[in-house]
């Protein structure tokens, strides 16, 4: 579980930032690893503080301030945020959709109770918050192609109950105790310097490692499975956008985000551009077949777009370039 908090003062100049991690899921890592370091460059390394129940790589635990936290002790959370000043929050807390159906007792009570303790935290000292939702918050009833803001939300995991429940208390508490709560429904991330950890959209991730590595990859999606997907560098940006925006600009508080829609065997195709002899096959997993079948397959984020000025910088091609010429030069 994670959470990532920031200190900042009115006027941006100066910002804290705590950020708390489970390195079990390490895409959720590598998003906020990054997102800190986005955020140490952009606040100043000083003003962005780490946390976690774990102990971070070296080179994260070496570029700003680190200190322990757990999402699920309200005391502790309380005094990060008065000893430090804390004035914005990011909370990734979460377990993913793959490993929260593994483990629905942990995924409730990181996703779920975390998110109380955070809401709490927040309002009782008016922190600005941010908490990603996915597009695991919808479900088999929700339309699909394309999935608008606003539509019927009906998930049939534990990881999109707890999304819902996050976004529809967010926006309570925004309601009623004027919390600055903003929140963006992340598609499928895919990023460079990690393994996939834990989510359905995972293989998007991992046929990257493979084909770089053996040539090989086993795909546990069908080859039709249409998902949204986004370049981690659209994600940080995106989150970095939204959380600046001023709040006149934001007619919503929960907003869809997206790049790009591709299937396993369009991704495929892509890769084996670059890398022809790249073999790929499909062993389905049924859980995740079902979770992706129940998922948007195209993502409506007009409304952010029209907002707060949404553009998203990589498709498929950019996207794969990048991937592998990180990926590549990792390995040699
Ligand atoms: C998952 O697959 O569970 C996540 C997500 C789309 O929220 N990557």
């Amino acid at each position: 579980c994670s959470i990532y908090t920031v200190y900042k003062s009115i006027n941006l100049l100066h910002c804290r930032c705590i950020y708390k991690c489970n390195v079990l899921h390490k895409n959720v890592f590598y998003i906020i690893k990054l997102y800190l370091l986005t955020h140490r460059k952009r606040f100043g390394k000083n003003n962005v503080i780490l946390s976690d129940i774990r102990k971070p790589p070296s080179n994260v635990f070496h570029s700003g301030p680190f200190i322990y936290s757990d999402i699920l002790d309200y005391k502790n959370l309380r005094e990060i945020v008065v000893n430090n000043r804390i004035t914005w929050l990011v909370h990734y807390s979460a377990l993913l959709s793959a490993v929260g159906e593994a483990n629905v007792a942990l995924a409730r009570a990181v996703n779920i109770t975390g998110l109380h303790n955070i809401l709490d935290i927040a309002a009782e000292h008016g922190l600005r918050l941010f908490v990603p939702s996915t597009i695991g918050a919808f479900g088999p009833t929700s339309p699909r192609n394309p999935t608008p803001d606003l539509c019927v939300q009906r998930p049939r995991t534990i990881y999109g109950v707890s999304k819902v429940h996050a976004e529809l208390m967010g926006e309570y508490y925004h309601h009623r105790y004027g919390l600055d709560f903003r929140c963006l429904r992340y598609p499928g991330i895919i990023s460079a310097d990690s393994q996939p950890g834990g989510g359905t959209t995972d293989y998007a991730v991992q046929i990257f490692h493979d084909a770089v590595k053996t040539g090989k990859f086993e795909c546990n999606l069908k080859p039709d499975t249409r998902l949204p997907m986004m370049y981690i560098d659209d994600c940080l940006r995106a989150t970095l956008e939204v959380m600046e925006a001023p709040a006149e600009s934001l007619s919503m508080r929960t907003y869809n985000i997206n790049a790009m829609s591709f299937t396993p065997e369009e991704l495929a195709k892509e890769v084996q551009k670059q890398l022809p002899d790249l073999q790929v096959t499909y062993e389905i997993d049924s859980v995740r077949q079902a979770i992706a079948d129940s998922w948007p397959m195209n993502f409506d984020d007009s409304n952010a777009r029209n907002d707060w000025c949404w553009k998203h910088d990589y498709d498929l091609p950019e996207l794969v370039q990048t991937m592998l010429n990180f990926i590549g030069s990792d390995s040699r």
